[in-house]
């Protein structure tokens, strides 16, 4: 089985998109096999956007993911899945992302721009690490 993480942002909790955007998931055939609605701590955002720490937006970006509850799951398919989900989610820019995907569709600002998805193999055993230690 080949896993992925996903989360679907503050902002997609706040506009009721949760049942959107797990249908687009799961149309696509990927299973959900772990998921949390958890506000995410400080200290959990800044080991997750560790790459960013120190870009201009890195300070908005810890502000955004905290604010408010997000949907943590851990995604399974056949192979690729990271890959199958990040272009399931269309370009980081929502201006930029092609229609069909859901930020194409759903999304027009870079900050607001719904989900996240791990972007390699080793980023998505990382950051399932991270949120789901006991999934390891
Ligand atoms: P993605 O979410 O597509 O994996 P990353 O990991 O490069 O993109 O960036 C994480 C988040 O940081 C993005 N979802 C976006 O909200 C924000 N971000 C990335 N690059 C920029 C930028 N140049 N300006 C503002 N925000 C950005």
């Amino acid at each position: 089985m080949d896993r992925t993480f996903v989360i679907v942002k503050p902002d997609a909790v706040e506009r009721r998109l949760i049942g959107e955007i797990i249908a687009r998931l799961e149309k696509k055939q990927l299973r959900v096999v772990a998921a949390e609605l958890r506000q995410i701590d400080n200290a959990t955002a800044e080991r997750h956007y560790a790459e960013h720490a120190g870009k201009p937006f890195y300070g908005d970006l810890i502000s955004f993911i905290t604010r408010s509850p997000a949907l943590l799951l851990v995604i399974e398919g056949e192979g690729d899945t990271w890959k199958v989900v990040r272009n399931l989610m269309g370009a980081t820019n929502p201006k930029e992302a092609a229609p069909g995907t859901i930020r194409g569709d759903l999304a027009i600002e870079m900050s607001e721009n719904l989900i996240h998805g791990s972007d390699s193999a080793e980023s998505a055993e990382r950051e399932i690490g991270i949120f789901f230690p006991e999934f390891g």
